[in-house]
């Protein structure tokens, strides 16, 4: 079996069995317990606590081969980080298509509702080095490996529909502006600098593409909750040789949820792991996360009706023009057995199709058909980086290739080229008889130019329909970005150019955001009377994409949000129990915080285990806080700074808040509880007397009325936040 097909198969396999087997033959650092420690040349190794010494405490000798080995490799240990999406997390699963695609593509994998295709999916962030937090401000890579029986295809595309730039010609520009400055390497990870907005203000085909970024897309609460994109238009080929222009999109099953960003900052440094251990933590337990796969699918002869140009990857398609039709579903299920084998030499490539699927002329797509292979040679260590496992093909791959650095397969015979007469060379045919990938006979529009199409030439009607698609919070969110990003530039021109050109967005957006810049108002003016501004406007079918929004997605299940139970000394275990339970069984996973690991001591003097304190754990670890009854555990946490932190924290955030008996004086006690109108929004205050907490239909109420308000994911309508101290 190859990883890739114990993948398809299920789990993780565990000792024993047939795969871990072979990779204990091949060196694996799973091994039988009777396995001894061996140099790389199979030689036992008697001692790894002691070099070779001239006496025990004599100099250490150069004859150690054994310390000399084992230094030697870990000097050698680091490869080149990837220049962009350095920073990755990833796991193995498969695909599964949902009906025939037949009509469109002869793509093997998109034939047989039956067949399980094994898959390896990399997300990444793009701007920061390897080491970089999760939680950054960044756009989001979305790789795809389809480890097909006709060869391995790769989807490698982002969590945003859209590019920064038209033209591969300015990638490089856009990458240096965005990477810590080369002066003095500062910041890390961020975009929130003078270089990018310098680049970004001076670029105006960047602004569709930058509102994505200031919203919170790019601060995804979980991997798990974000959609994927292809970005560019594709081809689909059928059978017949019929092309269909196609757009890819994946679409979370628990719907696509964002951070706050005050709570994404500090995350990056309370955990800088977060988004890679919830992966990793969701697969272990189980909890398989799930996208579909959905294709917009535009005949060839509607190629120019769209009143835009598709081949512009500034632009979508929205949905409401083109629905999207889920076509099949993904199913991550397995974590890597070791990060750098899979997850850091994983090779993606645009440019790795499948006959049945084929490129259109996307200039940036276009460009990256070079230079993914060139980046692999330099990071991989020479042109061999496809025999590496994680990148091998299921189907066998035969050619006359040979030699370079790392060369595995052992080529056998005499003959590598062709034609010849020497070999058999059976199965090396090429006789065009059996298919293979056929590029599609587009026809050509000559003369050569250097040039962009005018129909590339609006950069503002885009970003406009996306503004005015987000819900009232959605639109507070990127306002704040903006703000965010240009209050932290040393040069106030750039702000100014900025605003500017947001004016062409939208008057009232630009207002807000220049308000608060010390900057002069917006002047859109300017913004057109400057080198490289153009406006040629499209006019778009919709004025609004409801599906632009991320407001309402999901199944509305709370299937792994994670939930804080606040304890100390006197907590009401009793109502606490069937309450928990309730929530437990609705999917949502509960730890209980407390102010010291170990146990409190319950109300009815039972222990309660503590798995976490507020101090290592803090509320931006969960997405929902519950306050449980007892008066004695009440008044303590009230004395707690890092509990009425905890849970001042939460309610700024937005988080579902609920409260059990004297849990509420908590609330009241920190100014947030109910007043004369009731709760405030997305906090469930349970007033029941404790004694009928026993009683589980009240629990069953309680649990009720608390899970539908985490699976609200958050309570933007929340009064008084920013009073909040937090
Ligand atoms: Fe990439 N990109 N890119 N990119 N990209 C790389 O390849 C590049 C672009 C994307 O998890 C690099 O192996 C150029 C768009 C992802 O391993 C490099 C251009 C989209 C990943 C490269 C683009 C992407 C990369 C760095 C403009 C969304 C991570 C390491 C012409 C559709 C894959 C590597 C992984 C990685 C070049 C633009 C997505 C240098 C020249 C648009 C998800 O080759």
């Amino acid at each position: 079996m190859t990883p890739q097909n114990k993948a398809a198969a299920g789990r993780r396999p565990k000792t024993g069995d047939a795969a871990n087997a072979k990779q204990e033959q091949l060196g694996g650092y799973t091994a039988e317990p009777a396995a001894r420690l061996t140099t790389n040349q199979g030689v036992q190794i008697p001692d790894n606590h002691n070099s070779l010494k001239a006496g025990v405490r004599g100099p250490t000798l150069l004859e150690d081969f054994i310390l000399r080995e084992k230094i030697t490799h870990f000097d050698h240990e680091r490869i080149p980080e990837r220049a962009v999406h350095a920073r990755g997390s990833a796991a193995h699963g498969y695909f599964q298509v949902y009906k025939s695609m037949s009509q469109f593509t002869c793509a093997d994998f998109l034939q047989d509702p039956a067949v399980k295709t094994p898959v390896f999916v990399r997300f990444s962030t793009v701007a920061g080095s390897r080491g970089s937090a999760d939680t950054v401000r960044d756009v989001r890579g979305f790789a795809v490996k389809f480890y097909t029986q006709q060869g391995n295809y790769d989807l490698v595309g982002n969590n945003i529909p859209v590019f920064f730039v038209q033209d591969a010609i300015k990638f490089p520009d856009l990458v240096h502006a965005v990477k810590p400055e080369p002066h003095h390497e500062m910041p890390q990870a961020a975009s929130a600098h003078d270089t990018f907005w310098d680049f970004a203000s001076l670029m105006p085909e960047t602004t569709h593409m930058l509102m994505w970024a200031m919203s919170d897309r790019a601060i995804p609460r979980s991997l798990r909750m974000m959609e994927g994109f292809g970005v560019h238009t594709f081809r689909f080929v059928n059978a017949r040789g019929e092309s269909h222009f196609v757009k890819f999109h994946w679409k979370p099953k628990l719907g696509i949820h964002g951070l706050v960003w005050d709570e994404a900052q500090k995350i990056a440094g309370k955990d800088a792991d977060f988004h890679r251990r919830d992966l990793w933590e969701a697969i272990e337990n189980g909890a398989f996360p799930e996208w579909e796969l959905g294709v917009q699918i535009i005949p060839q002869d509607k190629e120019h009706s769209l009143g835009f140009d598709l081949l512009d990857p500034t632009k979508l398609i929205p949905e409401e023009m083109v629905p999207v039709q889920k076509i099949g579903k993904m199913v991550l299920n397995r974590n890597p057995d070791n990060f750098f084998a899979e997850t850091e030499q994983v090779a993606f490539h645009p440019g790795h199709v499948v006959p049945g699927i084929d490129f259109s002329n996307d200039p940036l797509l276009q460009g990256r058909l070079f230079s993914y292979t060139d980046t692999q040679i330099s990071r991989l260590g020479g042109a061999n980086f496809h025999e590496l496992p994680i990148n091998k093909s299921v189907c066998p791959f035969h050619n006359f290739q040979r030699d370079g650095m790392h060369r595995q397969t052992i080529a056998r015979g005499q003959v590598a080229y062709e034609p010849n007469s020497l070999g058999s060379g059976s199965e090396f045919r090429v006789d065009g008889s059996s298919g293979g990938f056929q590029s599609f006979p587009e026809e050509l529009e000559p003369p050569k130019v250097r040039r962009r199409s005018p129909s590339f030439d609006d950069h503002f009607t885009q970003a406009r329909l996306f503004f005015n698609s987000q819900s009232a919070a959605e639109k507070e969110h990127i306002i704040a970005a903006f703000r965010f990003e240009l209050s932290k530039l040393e040069v106030p021109a750039i702000r100014q150019r900025m605003v500017d050109n947001l004016a062409h967005v939208d008057e009232k957006l630009a207002r807000r955001v220049a308000e608060s810049l010390g900057i002069g108002a917006p002047d859109a003016k300017a913004a057109a009377g400057r080198a490289g501004f153009r406006d040629h406007r499209i006019t778009m079918a919709v004025e609004e994409s409801p599906a632009l929004s991320m407001a309402d997605t999901g199944d509305g299940s709370v299937r792994t949000r994670k939930v804080a139970i606040l304890v100390a000394d006197g907590v009401d275990s009793a109502s606490l129990k069937p309450i928990r339970e309730a929530i437990e069984q609705a999917g949502a996973q509960c730890k209980v915080v407390g102010p010291r690991l170990g146990s409190v001591t319950s109300a009815s003097k039972r222990q309660v285990d503590v798995d976490a304190t507020f101090a290592n754990t803090p509320s931006v670890m969960f997405d929902a806080v519950l306050v449980p009854g007892g008066k004695e555990a009440v008044a303590a946490l009230v004395r707690n700074g890092d509990a009425v932190h905890f849970v001042l924290e939460a309610y700024k955030h937005c988080k579902a808040i609920c409260t059990v008996g004297e849990g509420a004086g908590l609330l009241s006690t920190l100014g947030i509880g109910a007043d004369a109108k009731g709760a405030p929004a997305g906090v469930v205050v349970a007033a029941t007397p404790v004694t009928n907490l026993g009683d589980n239909t009240a629990a069953q109420q309680i649990a009720h009325a608390f899970v539908a308000a985490i699976a609200k994911h958050r309570h933007w309508d929340r009064a008084n936040i920013d009073a909040v101290p937090a």
